[in-house]
């Protein structure tokens, strides 16, 4: 039998703060529902859950730390997944808010987003005639005036107010090039220490398109800055989800994948769960000789600070 290749870390970021209600019934916002839809996740193979919360009466984006609480507890008593809270959660709010969450649950990891950016989903709003919930239509349409504010000063704050304080391993959220530049400049000036987790992030309007070509200019490019200091993993918004994937495992990276993302399984169709694209993902990785990295191995690989070290 020939000799598997590397291993590949899953992340699933189950529901994200793009989508709506109204574009997926997949799409979990129900704090039970998300927490189901994590869990099967993981059992499907996903070692990191990425994880936002909304409201549970209308599935709004919600920072609430309450909120978070609501599943939390329940995912980690039912799996041993890493979990990965977002503190990118809203484009309306202050960094101090987006920190909240993982303040309060003091994570193994948080994501960190390095540069203020467009970030703009507006094109959404014509596919729909009709939302499930008033909101909507506004949040999406408004999408086109959204700047996604990650100055120097709130990346330091995030740094300051998780790394330090709780011990919490970053997934480093770089839309374009030059937010690798700006990962680089932080860590000469000794915020971040390696090995760093870089999340290249492709398609989201505001940030670098979704092509091939892309994708190889970022990872030279990180090879460039980090050597081997780095650990990455590929996200690809929309239909671009699993040709990316593919694309990342066959250059030997990890993955992310998870309704947030793509709400689709194919061209056309709808995913009927986050667990559904996890079975897909985990699929083609073990199709082309890879193996499927576990949640322990992630904690080795980031050298983050165990499950029971987080405060839910
Ligand atoms: N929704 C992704 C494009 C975050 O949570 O910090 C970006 C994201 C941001 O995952
Ligand atoms: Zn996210």
């Amino acid at each position: 039998m020939p000799k598997k290749l590397g291993k590949v870390a899953i992340s699933c970021a189950v529901t994200g703060a793009i989508h709506t209600p109204t574009m997926s019934d997949a799409l979990p916002y129900k704090p039970e529902d998300i927490a189901d839809q994590a869990i099967e996740a993981a059992e499907a193979g996903a070692a990191v859950l990425h994880i936002h919360a909304r409201d549970p009466q209308d599935g709004s984006v919600s920072l609430n730390p309450d909120h978070f609480m609501n599943f939390l507890p329940e995912i980690k008593s039912k799996t041993n997944a890493v979990i990965n809270i977002s503190t990118g959660g809203s484009l309306l709010t202050t960094i101090e808010d987006r920190i909240k969450p993982s303040d309060i649950a003091s994570p193994e990891m948080s994501s960190l987003n390095m540069g203020s950016m467009n970030f703009s989903f507006h094109g959404l709003a014509k596919r729909y005639d009709q939302f499930k919930f008033d909101w909507e239509k506004d949040y999406i349409e408004q999408s086109d005036s959204y700047i996604f504010r990650n100055t120097f000063k709130d990346i330091a704050q995030v740094e300051k107010s998780l790394g330090q304080k709780h011990g919490v391993k970053f997934e480093h959220e770089c839309y374009d090039v030059g937010h690798l530049y700006n990962l680089k400049f932080c860590m000469d000036t000794g915020l971040f220490k390696a090995p760093v987790f870089i999340q290249f992030i492709f398609g989201i309007l505001g940030g670098i398109g979704a092509d091939l070509d892309n994708l190889i200019f970022m990872k030279r490019t990180a090879d460039r800055l980090f050597g081997d200091d780095y650990q990455w993993s590929v996200m690809a918004a929309g239909a671009a989800q699993m040709p990316f994937a593919t694309q990342a495992i066959m250059m030997g990276g990890n993955v992310r994948v998870g309704l947030e993302d793509s709400l689709f399984i194919e061209r056309g169709k709808l995913a009927s769960s986050n667990a559904e694209q996890v079975r897909k993902v985990r699929r083609i990785i073990e199709e082309l000789g890879y193996e499927v990295a576990s949640p322990d191995d992630v904690r080795e690989m980031l050298n983050l600070k165990g499950s029971d070290k987080v405060t839910f």
